[in-house]
Parts: structure tokens; C-alpha cells; sequence
């Protein structure tokens, strides 16, 4: 027997401080289950991992908010999240916890090699800190007086008054926000991933990847563009992996209250949950394949929000350990938006799986994401276009076929299968669709092509259904009951392949039918490349006849449709969701270096002096509110900062093409001016 491929398959590990939405289905989970599924009908050595990520400020902070610890919290959710999977049919072989001591253990001993093999690199610096909370204060959690404006309640990183950008440091009489302590400035050292070093390695690594998706391509070819920076893998909090003490004493620093970097720890999530799978099994050592022969395939799924970290940090983090394979892909999707607007949880602004699985069945969730999946770009999800999939696509093509050949079996042949004479054109063509399907499917599967996969099937279905239309068994029934015979073995013979090509997205379903068809075991042992091949022997009795999907009524969408209205509603407009600019957002300024040409007043512009710069390849002119601030002649010469993609703007009937940076110095203001005046046109990051 040819050796079997090794596939070691992960989703992304899903905060434990909240319940799973659809829009987290669509993107790491479901198409990593139908991935798993098919590995298994393939017959390849194929394990499927997951767990909850149980570290990180946002669970620290949800539990400090309701009174309990982190651990509570965690435990709450990883039940919850890991039943609700269940009930998708989700079908991880293991699902882990990050709050596991064989964790923890994985973590520290990862972390410990890496120190050993001096990897890291160690920086120094002082940063406000909450002595009650025993934690360093990330620049949101720091409130106190604005100095400009006096407004007492500005944040570490901006007054929301004066709209003025601060450090934590500007704030008169700062106070934790987290306790109200007042903090204190204390020195702090952490281990830095020198990310820069391992570019020229990662780089070469990514060039014998062409065949991954390009959306995923595109976005690390912008990391590697702007330059991989050094990343902290350390952080001073009392929740997560304890930095190993043997790590910090032989650096000199105390280890007293510092962890991992959460985005450290969670993917050596996958190793360790592997671990404690392989312990389940009593062969404690049976991991180590998956993740160390050269041989195995590493696949992880995920949204495009977490790319950098699995196709960059953590493979940074392997690399330089040397005992692990690397992905050999990193099928990330887009996003999944509902009913055209963006998903937002703290807004109550998405569909929670826990009550969609109160209402629908989970095989018409299943299918309604396959076939609109977010691969290439974002998708929608819309209660309407449900409903039509459910009901014109499930309903009335898959499951009327299924429900019509299996009623006619039962009141004309006593429920067994007639046997097949020679087959015509007709039946010809209806078992080479069977083979075709299963051949286009696994191509699709195997380049993470599901909705196209999915409509593959749906095809099938939809053959099926108009071939029992042109046959017309109720005809030929009296007419020509050999033919009538083939017709409805055929039916049987494509239900059953059906059921197996249906089986990676819709397993609920296919399992009814193999029940119906009385089928021995359950379909996920069948094998993939016995579809169409394998065929079911005349004389066969059919089992029970169950109705595979209802129709979904208006009303019934109608309730969710209403239900997301409100919600979208009711977000008063007086209270918005703190708005940090993504990292992405903010890379869309571009900050040049610039030189001053010229400067001269506008008259009757009492503060706007109309400067003429060099941006290296252009000259441009600017309005600038700086003439309370500069004579004209001081500013010519001198290298500034702008900001070189604003619109344009015309003031004071002055055109303005660009903005300059400055710093608001009370009430002066003071140029930003590089120290040392570079060529212009450079790029500020
Ligand atoms: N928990 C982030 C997320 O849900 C994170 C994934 C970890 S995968 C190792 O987006
Ligand atoms: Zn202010």
C-alpha cells in the first residue's frame, strides 16, 4: 500500500471571552472542518486540532468587569464555544485549552530553546505602572488632566475634548483606569522576536509558495515591504504562560509577573493540544509526526486578521527552534459582513451560532456559508439569501430528488432497489456526472476552492433531479418497467454517491441518508474514491424515508431580519465603541520628508502662510496655519514632515496640497523637523 500523506490541520483558536458569531464560522472554522472531512473520505493520515486561546488583556479585563477571575471566564466560554462546535458538527479530533498545564509546559519549553539558541533579543524601557493592579498600563488605561485643555478625564493617548494626541506621560495627575491607582513610572525589560533578522529567511521561504491564495501573498508582501519589525514576546501581566524563571535569572531580571505575548503562546496551541491528544491515546509520543516529520502537510485556517502571525511570526518561531515542519498553507479568508453592513459584537450587530442552532438546523447554515464563502474577497450574509438557498437549493433540488426516488422505490418496488438493464444515453450521461463530480470536487477540496466545490455538488443534485423528470418512471412504468427499473437504481446509486460528495459540507445530512439508505456504519468511513464506483446491489432494502430539509418559512426570516434592524438601531450614536485606527488604516497616510522653498503671508489671512515644498519628485504648495508661529524666511530651507496624501483642500480660496506636521507646544506650535535633515521625499514610518 502506498504510503498514506499526513495532513496536520488547525483553526484558529478562538478567544474563550465570548461566544461563536457566523462570521468566525465562515472564516476559520467551517471551511477547516470540510477540509478535515474530505481528508478523511481520502483516506489520508489526517488530524484536526483546535481549542480555546484563554490568555490575553481582553479576558483579563472582562473578568475584572464582572468580579471573577480569568480563569472563570475561560472556563465559562471554553465549554460553551466547544458544545457549540459540537452542534455544528464541527469535527476537530481534539479541542484543546490554552490554560492547560501540557501548555504551558509546550510554551515555556519553545520559549526556553529559543533563549538557549539566543534568539531574543532583550530591550529596557519605562513604562507607567498600576501597583494595584500590579500591571504596566497600556495607553487606554491611563486617564487624567489634559494639559492643554484641562479636560480632567483625557486618555494616555488622547483627549477626547480637545482632540489633542498625548502620551501617557502628558497626563497632569494620571490614575489607572483600571483601579483608579495613581501609577508609577517603573523600568521593564522584554524579550524582543528580532523579526527584521529573520526577514531575508522568511522571504525565501514565502518565494516557494506561488500556489498560496494571492489576497494571503499580497498581504505578507506588505509586511516584508514596510519591513518586519522586532515584536515584544513578553508582557508584565498577572494572566498567561509565567515567563520561565531559569530564562529570566540567567538574563537578570526578575520574572515576577511577566507572561508570554498571548500571540505567543496561542499558536503552540496546536502543538500542545496534538500533545494531549496523543497522551488521550495512550501513545504520548504519537504527536511528534504531525509536527516534526518533513513529510507532513501543516495547514492552518484562519481570517485574514490573523495572516501575520501564522504565516510570519509563528513560522519565524519554528524556524528558528529547527524541530518543526513549517505551513505548507495558509488558506486565510476575507471577511463575512451581514446583511451589507459590518459584523460587530459589541454592538449585538451578528448572528451568534448558539441561537441560529436554537432555530435552523446547522447543514443549512453549512451550505448557506460554503457556497458564499469570503475566500478572495469579503461576502455577505444575508436571512434572505438563506432562506432562498435552503429552500430552492436544499429543499427543492437535494432533498426533493432524494425524497421523490425513495417514495416511488416504496410504493412501486416494496422498497427495494430494482435492478439495472443496459443503460441508454440519458443514464450514461447521469453516471458520468457522478464520476465528473467527484473528480472537479477534489480538485476543488484540495486548492480550498469550497464554494465552488459546493456549487459542484449542488449541480449533481440539480441533474438528478430534472433526469427523474425526463425519465419519467411514472410513465414508464406501465410502458417499459425495465426501464423504469434503471431509472430508479440509478437514483439510488447517485443518492448514495451523494451522500458522500454532500458529506464535508453537509454531515447531518448525510448521515440521514445513509440511515435511510440502511447502509452499513456511518458515512464518514466511506472512501471518496469509491464514489460512483461502489454500487449498491439490486434486491437492496431502503430503510425509513425521512424528510431532509423543510421549507423555511417568511415569517420565520423575517423575525431575524427584524431582529439585526434593531440592533443596528439601537447603537446610540452618544455612546460610539472606542475607535483605534487599525494598523492597516494607518499605513494608508503617507508621511513624507519635505523641503521649504519658499514661504510667503496671504493677505488677510491673519494665521495662513502659503509655503512651496520639495517632495524629492514634485513640488507642491501648502496652506499652514503657522504665521502667528514663523516669519516666512525662518521656515525656507528647512526639512518638515507632511502628510502627502490629503486631499487637497482650498482655503482662504488658496489651494493646499498637503499638510505639515507640527507639535502643539501649549499654545505654540513647532514645526516636526527630522534631526537630521534627510533628502526630501523620504517616507516617515
Ligand atoms: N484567538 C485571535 C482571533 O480569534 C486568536 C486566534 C489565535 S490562533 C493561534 O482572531
Ligand atoms: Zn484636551
Amino acid at each position: 500500500m502506498p504510503k498514506k500523506e499526513r495532513y496536520m490541520l488547525t483553526s484558529a483558536l478562538p478567544y474563550a471571552n465570548g461566544p461563536i458569531h457566523l462570521g468566525h464560522l465562515a472564516g476559520a472554522y467551517l471551511p477547516g472542518d470540510i477540509f478535515a472531512r474530505y481528508c478523511r473520505l481520502k483516506k489520508r493520515d489526517v488530524l484536526y486540532i483546535c481549542g480555546s486561546d484563554e490568555h490575553g488583556v481582553p479576558i483579563m479585563l472582562r473578568a475584572r468587569k464582572e468580579g471573577v477571575s480569568p480563569q472563570q471566564i475561560v472556563d465559562r466560554f471554553h465549554e460553551m464555544i466547544k458544545s457549540s462546535f459540537e452542534r455544528f458538527g464541527m469535527s476537530f479530533d481534539y479541542y484543546g485549552r490554552t490554560s492547560s498545564p501540557v501548555h504551558h509546559q509546550t510554551s515555556q519549553e519553545i520559549f526556553r530553546t529559543l533563549a538557549e539558541k539566543n534568539v531574543f533579543v532583550l530591550k529596557s524601557e519605562k513604562q507607567l505602572y498600576d501597583p494595584e493592579a500590579r500591571m504596566f498600563l497600556a495607553d487606554r488605561f491611563v486617564r487624567g488632566v489634559c494639559p492643554h485643555c484641562d479636560y480632567e478625564d483625557a486618555y494616555g493617548d488622547q483627549c477626547e475634548s480637545c482632540g489633542t494626541s498625548l502620551s501617557p506621560l502628558d497626563l497632569i495627575n494620571p490614575r489607572s483606569a483600571i483601579t483608579n491607582a495613581v501609577p508609577v513610572l517603573k523600568k521593564t525589560t522584554h524579550w524582543y522576536m528580532p523579526l527584521a533578522e529573520f526577514q531575508p529567511k522568511l522571504e525565501k521561504w514565502i518565494a516557494g509558495h506561488p500556489e498560496w491564495r494571492s489576497n494571503v501573498l499580497g498581504q505578507i508582501q506588505s509586511w516584508f515591504k514596510n519591513g518586519l519589525k522586532d515584536r515584544a514576546i513578553t508582557r508584565d501581566l498577572p494572566w498567561g504562560v509565567p515567563l520561565p524563571e531559569d530564562v529570566a535569572r540567567k538574563a537578570g531580571v526578575d520574572a515576577e509577573g511577566k507572561v508570554l505575548y498571548v500571540w505567543f503562546d496561542a499558536p503552540i496551541g496546536y502543538i500542545s493540544a496534538t500533545k494531549e491528544w496523543a497522551i488521550r491515546q495512550g501513545d504520548p509520543e504519537r504527536w511528534k509526526p504531525y509536527w516534526q516529520d518533513k513529510d507532513t502537510k501543516l495547514i492552518h485556517f484562519i481570517g485574514k486578521d490573523n495572516i501575520v502571525f501564522h504565516c510570519l511570526i509563528f513560522p519565524a518561531v519554528l524556524m528558528a527552534h529547527g524541530d518543526y515542519v513549517l505551513p505548507a498553507n495558509v488558506p486565510a479568508n476575507e471577511f463575512l459582513n451581514l446583511e451589507g453592513n459590518k459584523l460587530s459584537t459589541s454592538r449585538n450587530y451578528a448572528v451568534w451560532l448558539d441561537d441560529y442552532l436554537e432555530k435552523f438546523e446547522p447543514d443549512s447554515l453549512r451550505y448557506a456559508l460554503a457556497i458564499n464563502m469570503p475566500e478572495t474577497r469579503d461576502a455577505d450574509f444575508s436571512w434572505q439569501e438563506f432562506q432562498a438557498r435552503h429552500n430552492n437549493e436544499l429543499a427543492d433540488a437535494l432533498g426533493n430528488f432524494v425524497n421523490r426516488s425513495f417514495t416511488f422505490i416504496k410504493k412501486y418496488f416494496d422498497g427495494a432497489l430494482p435492478p439495472a438493464g443496459d443503460p441508454d444515453e440519458l443514464d450514461r450521461q447521469l453516471l458520468a456526472q457522478i464520476e465528473t463530480t467527484r473528480n472537479q470536487m477534489a480538485v476543488l477540496l484540495d486548492n480550498f476552492q469550497f464554494k465552488e466545490a459546493a456549487k459542484t455538488m449542488m449541480s449533481l443534485a440539480r441533474f438528478a433531479n430534472k433526469y427523474f423528470n425526463d425519465k419519467e418512471p411514472w410513465r414508464t412504468r406501465k410502458e417499459n418497467p425495465g426501464v423504469c427499473a434503471t431509472t430508479l437504481n440509478l437514483c439510488v446509486q447517485t443518492i448514495h454517491a451523494l451522500a458522500v460528495l454532500m458529506n464535508p459540507i453537509l454531515p447531518f445530512s448525510s448521515a440521514k441518508i445513509w440511515k435511510m439508505l440502511q447502509l452499513p456504519g456511518t458515512p464518514d468511513q466511506a472512501n471518496w474514491d469509491q464514489i460512483g464506483r461502489e454500487k449498491l446491489p439490486a434486491g437492496h432494502q431502503l430503510g425509513e424515508l425521512e424528510i431532509l430539509f423543510r421549507k423555511l418559512e417568511d415569517e420565520v426570516i423575517q423575525k431575524e431580519i427584524e431582529r439585526l434592524r434593531k440592533a443596528q438601531e439601537e447603537t446610540s450614536p452618544e455612546k460610539p465603541a472606542p475607535e483605534y485606527l487599525s494598523f492597516e488604516d494607518f499605513q494608508k497616510v503617507q508621511l513624507r520628508t519635505a523641503r521649504v522653498i519658499a514661504a510667503e503671508a496671504i493677505p488677510k489671512a491673519r494665521k495662513l502662510l502659503k509655503l512651496q515644498i520639495d517632495l524629492g519628485n514634485e513640488k507642491r504648495q501648502i496652506v499652514a496655519g503657522l504665521a502667528e508661529h514663523y516669519q516666512p524666511e525662518e521656515l525656507v530651507g528647512k526639512t518638515v514632515v507632511v502628510v502627502a496624501n490629503l486631499q487637497p483642500a482650498t482655503i482662504r480660496g488658496v489651494e493646499s496640497q498637503g499638510m505639515l506636521l507640527a507639535v502643539k507646544d501649549d499654545k505654540k506650535l513647532v514645526l516636526i523637523t527630522p534631526e537630521d535633515a534627510t533628502a526630501p521625499g523620504r517616507e516617515v514610518s
